[in-house]
């Protein structure tokens, strides 16, 4: 999802707004101590202003992501401005009733607005206007982004894309993934900027640094948060440095253990994927010997003819047979499904809320690939979720935590098992259970292997933000943590003329990233959950909760929360605990845990 802001852009209607109600300083002078009644005034003013500036905010940012020009950049920065001023000031206003002791639901409305900002602009106005510009202006470049070879022949993304999911040239891949980081150097002075100014936001606002802002949004103390990521890594760290091994060793055999030497990191550009984060795509080149399932979705797609309409078609039916209501019209006619010849647009998948109710819509320049088929689950699962909680205050509007949003589409995508492909006729044969090895082994590629990478994105923002890496070490620094979490390296060298991070779409676009390392996390939690409440009896890796009225009732009592609880009793509602647990990750994958301890034996693990 974009974040977009929900709470967080500004408009005149704003200002007209707040001093028609006199919000600005409410109904009370600032000299008197405010009451109970001066907070809940305060907030329902502030609910109206932004209600209106969010709505406006979305449609610039939808038409700026739509056609990218100078324009529309322009116009998408100046209602960005206006936005995260108005939430600042009215964050700073809300300090006010600091000390007052007000009900549990006023102090955690006024502490969602306090923290809906991703990035707080500095109250002097040239500077904030500069920070909204520097937004636009990444986002903008990293749409725009294009590989030319000698100045022509230029690739987008998406071509790239399929280049590093399909070629098994050790060269051309090299070529591409270096061809595609050119596209973020000249990032580098705009982000460093960023820094500066998104920090100096943060500290007006109380918060020591940008990261620190990051961190407190969890329902629980910052340090304590970072604490549980570590705790959750740990979980799982074992089961990754065996699909680690196991990996490295097949692309040993395939392209000669001096290029992929047998105990260092892999080179990052044979994974399949432009930044190594999801490996799913060289299942071919470890697939396991008699396990092989027999299938691909790609090709299934493929020989069933299925358009992209068909994809977002598909994904829509599981929701509705869990009992969600059908997408309105109007999601089709607004959408964007195809990347269009013409004209530049944001082409990383985003899914959005136009008017905070039923004008819900996604953007995708969707390709025809398995891969593709469940980043539509996941964007629908974002909508889904946002149609849920709409009738919360906007304050509310929002996840149980920012995991939680990223987790949805994928607990569903889990689902798209053998059985349930067959159940829809794309799959003629439902392979039996000699075959779960592949079947686990293509999904661990995916999303085992995902997880350090979204541990480690903002672990390297979070150390930016608080000094810890200093502009002159961004990419040595960047790689280094590359290396430490996920055992990947740069296959040529690099220097502090690249800016590898911002090669990333979250890192121009200012998306935090330990959303998708939670959702890596809940997606098996609720799975396993939603699972037992279908009466699911097979193993776990082989249930689908599609038709499933009942989970689906369980799901939405979740979703339809917004944020108005702690997350932990989101959570609760699923999976009966108050704590996120990576045992049904493992438990889902112990099969494929003992067949990799097995293809270790005598192999020299880790790097
Ligand atoms: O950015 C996304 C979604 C949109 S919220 C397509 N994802 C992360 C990524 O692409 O890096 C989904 C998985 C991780
Ligand atoms: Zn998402």
């Amino acid at each position: 999802m974009k974040p977009i802001f929900k709470l967080s852009l500004g408009a005149c209607i704003v200002a007209s707004a707040l001093s028609l109600s006199g919000c600005n300083a409410t109904s009370t002078s600032t000299s008197q101590t405010p009451t109970k009644q001066d907070a809940e005034q305060f907030l329902t003013d502030a609910q109206k202003t932004l209600e209106n500036l969010s709505i406006r905010g979305n449609r610039a940012q939808w038409i700026y992501a739509n056609f990218v020009t100078e324009d529309t950049a322009a116009l998408a920065a100046s209602v960005g401005q206006e936005a995260t001023d108005t939430v600042v000031r009215l964050a700073s206003e809300a300090a006010r009733f600091d000390e007052l002791e007000l009900s549990e639901d006023t102090r955690r409305k006024m502490d969602k607005l306090k923290l809906s900002l991703t990035m707080a602009a500095p109250q002097d106005a040239e500077k904030s206007a500069q920070l909204a510009a520097l937004l636009a202006e990444l986002d903008g470049l990293y749409a725009k982004g294009k590989y030319c070879k000698d100045g022509k022949n230029c690739q987008s993304l998406g071509e790239l894309t399929s280049k590093m999911a399909t070629s098994r040239d050790y060269d051309e891949l090299l070529d591409t993934w270096q061809g595609w980081r050119q596209t973020s150097k000249p990032m580098r002075p705009l982000f460093k900027e960023q820094v500066v100014l998104a920090n100096e936001g943060a500290k007006e606002l109380g918060y020591k640094d940008t990261g620190a802002m990051w961190r407190s949004k969890y329902d629980m103390p910052a340090d304590d948060f970072a604490k549980e990521l570590d705790r959750l890594w740990g979980q799982v760290k074992p089961l990754y440095n065996s699909l680690h091994c196991h990996v490295r060793a097949k692309l040993g055999e395939k392209y000669g253990e001096d290029k992929v030497p047998q105990d260092k990191a892999i080179p990052a550009h044979l994974l399949g994927n432009m930044w190594a984060q999801q490996w799913g795509n060289i299942y071919d080149v470890v697939a396991p010997e008699n396990a092989d399932p027999g299938y691909d979705v790609t090709e299934l797609l493929e020989k069933n003819n299925y358009s992209e309409m068909d994809m977002v078609k598909g994904a829509e039916k599981f929701f509705t047979s869990m009992g969600f209501a059908p997408l309105p019209e109007t999601f089709y006619q607004r959408s964007l499904f195809l990347k269009p010849q013409d004209r530049d647009v944001q082409c990383h998948a985003s899914a959005w809320n136009l008017d905070n109710q039923d004008d819900i819509r996604i953007k995708m320049c969707i390709q025809r690939t398995g891969e593709e088929f469940s980043t539509i689950h996941h964007e629908l699962g974002h909508n889904f979720y946002q149609r849920a909680y709409k009738t919360q205050p906007i304050f509310y509007q929002d996840s149980a935590n920012d995991g939680f949003h990223e987790a949805i589409g994928d607990t569903v995508a889990l689902s798209v098992t053998p059985g349930y492909l067959k159940k829809i006729g794309l799959l003629e044969q439902v392979p039996d259970e000699s075959k779960d090895i592949g079947l686990l082994m293509r999904m661990a590629l995916d999303k085992v292997a995902f997880i350090p990478f979204g541990l480690l994105v903002d672990q390297w923002r979070w150390k930016v933000f608080s000094g810890e890496i200093s502009p002159e070490q961004y990419n040595q620094a960047w790689w280094d943590l590359r290396e430490k979490y996920q055992g990947v390296q740069a296959p040529i060298k690099r220097t502090e003329a690249d800016f590898d991070a911002g090669a990333k779409y979250h890192v121009p676009g200012n998306v935090p990233y330990t959303r998708y390392f939670l959702a890596h996390i809940l997606q098996f939690d609720f799975h396993r959950s939603l699972c037992e409440t279908a009466g699911n009896k097979e193993a776990i890796h082989r249930c689908s909760i599609y038709n499933s009225k009942k989970a689906g009732e369980e799901l939405n009592a979740m979703l339809e929360m917004g944020s108005s609880r702690p997350w932990q009793e989101a959570l609760e509602k699923v999976t009966g605990k108050q704590q996120m647990d990576a045992t049904a990750i493992l438990d889902y994958f112990a099969p494929l845990q003992a067949y990799l301890d097995e293809q270790n034996k005598g192999r020299q693990c880790g790097w």
